[in-house]
Order: structure tokens, then sequence, then C-alpha cells
């Protein structure tokens, strides 16, 4: 049997939570000079939402959102646990959502204000760090992968190989992200990129610090622009993020292409979570911003203009063939199997920051 809120329309339903929160706020508006309504505060990655998306929102909600983005998932633990920002909704991947639980940084969610996670595909859902998603509602699922200028990086590229082509000196970017480059380095060796022993370890030092000197930058988001003007040839990075440059690009050079390389041997994957912080200060429109990014139109269309897999099962049903059909997006059966996830690995999490600080220097 349907809950009362499950009857409502969704309109009904995002109009009657800003109502609620407009009057929570005092039934004045909110915010900055210029705003109207209630304020939202969202904190995510950057290029990771599709606008229309935000404007829907602030149309059916009456609201105002306040959109920041970050680089890393440090940067926005750092941010929560400083409380500076006091964000509404943020959207930690699986490692970051771990660190935040066990910091004590989030809020349980009211699920019957979620009326749309039943969308969501049950193979996304009771992932080991938070197996009730009590906290989180899964966002995007991807992959890390290799950027490549195909005018510029010649032959088949099968894996990471043209992140370490001595030909490629200066044209190199690498992400400022200590856990998956380590991990890179060890798949590339033909390690388990989880791995934690000694010698695998001082051979991805190896590896990473003779391979800075042909690295242009240590970046997680400017890679995309320096791909799209030439700057860079061969980047690592977040699979739908090269997708997205390539589009870009073609818009504007029809001869260059950026392509998404899923290396063959197996890559990381994560999923990024949406999720209401512990200090969050409008919870139920916060909880209406969830909800309406599930609704299946918006989940579908922000899938197409992110090109990150969708976890809602919904949404998927209505994406065109070519989106499900581009296997840097949804990688084939055989790929997935020889890809896994970055572990929580304690206290041994400690090598792998030595390493880092020593390539880092
Ligand atoms: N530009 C959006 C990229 C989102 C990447 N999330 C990756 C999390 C891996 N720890």
């Amino acid at each position: 049997m349907q809950s009362r809120i499950e009857q409502v329309s969704r309109r009904e339903w995002l109009q009657s939570t800003a109502a609620i929160t407009l009057a929570a706020a005092g039934g004045s508006a909110i915010g900055g000079c210029g705003r109207r309504g209630p304020v939202l505060k969202v904190f995510n990655w950057s290029d990771y939402i599709d606008e229309d998306a935000i404007a829907q929102f602030e149309e059916q909600t009456g609201s105002t959102l306040v959109y920041d983005n970050y680089s890393s998932d440090s940067e926005l633990e750092t941010r929560l646990a400083t409380g500076a920002g006091s964000y509404d909704v943020v959207f930690p991947s699986d490692r970051a959502l771990a660190a935040l639980l066990a910091k004590d940084l989030l809020r349980p969610l009211d699920r019957p204000l979620l009326p749309n996670y039943h969308h969501l595909d049950q193979k996304f859902l009771g992932r080991p760090f938070d197996v009730l998603n009590r906290f989180s509602v899964p966002y995007f699922v991807g992959s890390l992968a290799v950027g490549i200028r195909t005018d510029h990086v010649k032959g088949p590229v099968k894996g990471l190989e043209p992140l370490f082509e001595p030909a490629h000196r200066g044209r190199i970017t690498m992400l400022d992200d200590m856990e998956n480059v380590v991990a890179a380095a060890l798949a590339h060796l033909g390690y388990p990129f989880n791995s934690v022993e000694a010698e695998h370890l001082a051979e991805a030092q190896r590896l990473l610090t003779e391979q800075k000197p042909l690295v242009q930058a240590y970046t997680s988001d400017s890679y995309r622009e320096r791909l799209i003007s030439g700057e860079a040839w061969a980047a690592l990075g977040w699979s739908g993020d090269f997708l997205q440059a390539d589009k870009e690009l073609t818009e504007v050079n029809s001869e260059a292409r950026i392509a998404a390389v899923i290396p063959e041997g197996g890559t990381m994957l994560w999923m990024d979570s949406m999720v209401i912080p512990r200090r969050a200060e409008n919870v139920e429109l916060a909880h209406a911003f969830i909800n309406h990014l599930l609704e299946p139109e918006v989940a579908s269309k922000n899938a197409q203009s992110v090109n990150y897999a969708t976890p809602n099962a919904a949404a998927r049903g209505l994406l065109p063939p070519e989106i499900l059909a581009n296997e840097s997006i949804y990688p084939p059966p055989e790929i997935i199997d020889r890809c896994g996830w970055l572990k929580d690995r304690g206290a041994d999490i400690e090598k792998i920051e030595r390493v880092w600080r020593m390539v880092r220097g």
C-alpha cells in the first residue's frame, strides 16, 4: 500500500516542502541580495550536474541554490570537518563517505521524504560503506580512466601506458589524488591496486618518481581544459570528464578527439553518493533536492549531460541506445570483472601516504 507521501504528485510535494522550509525560515525570503525563497547550499564535484536540473528545481520549489564545486575527496572532507560552508547536500565518493561517517559528519536520511528512492537499482545499494543506505543515496558510478588526445597519442592504447611514455614529456597530467595515483601505478605494474606489500609499493614509488619529470601537472579538475586546449595529451582522470571534454572539443575542432580509455586489465570503480551533512541548515529542502535528482527524467538527462553511469534503473531505461552502448560509460562485463573498488587500508594508509610524500616531494 502506498504511503500518503507517495500518493501526492512530485510537484505538490516539492512545493509543500518548499513552503514548510520557507515557513521555518520565518516566512520571508532568505539568502543574499536578489535571492528569493529558501536557500539550499550544495557542494559537488566540478562538472558533475546538468544545469537544467538545478534551474528546474529552483523553479519548482521557489528556492535558490548556492552551488559550489570541489575537485577532490580531501577538499570535501576538510570543508565538512572544519564546518566551513554549512552545506545541505554534498556528493562524497565511496572512500570519502566512509571517512565522513567515521567522523559522524553526516545526518541519517528521512526515507519517506525520498519517494523516488525506489527507482534505484538494488545492485548499487547496500555497499560496505553504508550497508543500509541510512545516510547515502547513489548518484553516479564511474571509473578511473586515461584520457588521450588521439591526434597526439598514436597506436592502440590498452591501458595506462601513455602516462609513462617519455615521448609525452610535459604533456601528461596525473590526478592530485594520493590513493588513486598510487593504485594506478600498482595496477600498471601488474600488482593488485589495493596492495600494501612493501615491495609493490617500493616499485610503485620508483615508477611514479621516474614519471614525475614527464608530468605537466597533478590536477583533479583542470585536465579537462588542458586536453581540450591541446596543452596535455594524456591524463589520468574520471571517465565521464573525458567524454565531456571530447564533446566540447568537437564543438571547436572537427579534427581532434579525446578518447576515454578504460584499461583492459581492469581499473578502479567508484561510486559517488548524495548525503546530507550533520550541520545542514535546510534539511527538508535537501531531501527534496535529492529526490528531484532521483526523478527518472531528471536523472536520465543528468546522466546524458555528465556521461557517467546512472545507478537509477528507471533513468537507465530512458537513456538513448548510443549512451548505453558506450563502453567508456558502461564497460562490458569482461572488463568489469577485472575492475574493483579501492579498499579501506586502515592504518596501512600511512604506507600509501609515505609513497605520495616521496613522489610529490
Ligand atoms: N567531474 C566529476 C568527477 C567525479 C569523480 N568522482 C570520483 C571519486 C573517486 N574517488
